[in-house]
């Protein structure tokens, strides 16, 4: 079954929309009613012009939904500033939109346009008053409130199948920037680069590839204990339903995480074109092993994921809920990841974001999941798709839709 996004006439389920969001067992309390009404109207809207139902949302007990802002088209990435102006990427209108809630409702009630006229304009990060932004083959600053924005980094590898650079600023105050394959499944030609995370000073002037091995990483964050850098890959396609995982790893430098011939557990891709003598087995290393192995020799020299989902559930946005900013304690220091959802399956997976608990030994013990009615599984009816995830200091989850053009504010129980 291929998820649609059809017209439908389900006002009922718009109806049922933010309320049961807010999973509250007590009638909500006028004020909180009224507001109900005008998020239920803003989805309403937003759907209706996309010949879509409402979502109908629904999250643990005590969390709370709002539609921050609305009519944004296919908003991606996010990151926030200090002062909690939310900075979006749109990478199909080539532009970067400012939004602030002025009078604390939950809402954007102003909007700016940063930077126009970059195309492709993907990855996002605030540092320092201003923003690092990464299209395909170049990392830009420009000054958060605006103005002219100058290159940091020019000559990435461009185009091929996962153009869309992401930015994070590490702890060490070095900026990652994760480049994807340029194929499904290919020994590339440039194995210095494809498929790997690299770093740069934050001037750009030095560059040193951190991972190889990683097909398409988009969501990476570092824990707010350990400082340990992880990140969730997407598997390769057309090896049916059910493989290979997406992947969570634990990137350490100067590991290999064995795309395109090994997954998860260092399993071989049974179906890989990809000759190990082509490869490069070590980042920062572009030299191919030049000479014939076993592949089940060459995943045994990589690092196995630490925990795995579904295929083609398509993660994008990761981000570590941060401590003392309002979430429960049990929550702090776990992960939440936007899953997409998939377009080459039979029966759909993700459309959803997802909690990942952390142990006290620093890694994950497993996914559950945080927000769910993306997708309306016995219809097959889509109603969003979730990409970019920013924490706001008063500890706010922002959640991108690029599908119904949208940006949900989250909030914990208080
Ligand atoms: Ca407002
Ligand atoms: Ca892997």
């Amino acid at each position: 079954m291929a998820p649609t996004l059809r017209t439908p006439a389900a006002i009922a389920a718009c109806l049922a929309g933010l309320l049961a969001a807010t999973a509250l067992a007590e009638p909500l309390p006028a004020e909180e009613r009224q507001r109900a009404l005008v998020h239920r109207h803003t989805l309403q809207t937003a759907a209706a012009a996309l010949g879509a139902p409402a979502p109908a949302w629904q999250l643990p007990p005590g969390f709370q939904l709002q539609v921050f802002a609305s009519a944004l088209g296919h908003p991606r990435m996010l990151d926030t500033g200090p002062d909690g102006t939310l900075y979006v990427t749109r990478r199909d209108a080539g532009d970067v939109l400012a939004l602030r809630d002025t009078d604390g409702d939950g809402q954007a009630d102003e909007q700016r346009t940063v930077v126009r006229g970059l195309e492709g304009v993907h990855g996002i990060a605030w540092r320092d008053g201003s923003l690092v932004l990464a299209s395909s083959t170049t990392l830009w600053r420009v000054p958060a409130g605006g103005g002219s924005r100058e290159r940091l980094v020019t000559g990435l590898p461009d185009g091929g199948q996962h153009p869309n650079r992401m930015v994070r600023f590490g702890p060490d105050g070095w900026m990652y920037v994760s480049i994807g394959s340029s194929c499904n499944d290919c020994a590339e030609e440039n194995q210095l680069e494809r498929g790997t995370l690299i770093r740069y000073a934050p001037d750009g002037s030095r560059r040193e590839v951190v991972a190889n091995g990683l097909r398409n990483t988009i969501g990476y964050d570092w824990h707010p204990a350990t400082r340990a850098l992880w990140g969730m890959d997407h598997g390769s396609d057309f090896r049916g339903d059910t493989l290979p995982p997406e992947e969570l790893n634990h990137i350490l430098p100067g590991a290999n995480y064995g795309w395109p011939i090994c997954y998860g557990a260092r399993h071989v891709d049974g179906m890989t074109q990809a000759p190990p003598e082509r490869m490069a087995l070590r980042p920062g290393d572009p030299t191919p092993i030049g000479r014939p192995m076993p592949r089940s020799e060459y995943c045994a020299l990589t690092a196995p994921a630490t925990l795995t989902l579904p295929a083609h559930s398509a993660p994008m946005a990761m981000r570590f809920i941060p401590f003392g900013r309002g979430w429960p304690e049990a929550w702090q220091g776990d992960a939440i990841v936007a899953l997409r959802g998939s377009w080459n399956r039979r029966e759909p997976v993700g459309y959803k974001l997802q909690r990942i608990r952390f142990g006290d030994h620093g890694g994950p013990n497993a996914a559950e999941d945080f927000l769910t009615g993306f997708l309306d599984k016995a219809s097959g009816v889509v109603h969003g798709r979730p990409v970019g995830l920013a924490f706001g200091p008063d500890g706010a989850l922002f959640v991108s839709d690029d599908t119904l053009g949208l940006i949900y504010r989250i909030t914990p129980p208080r």
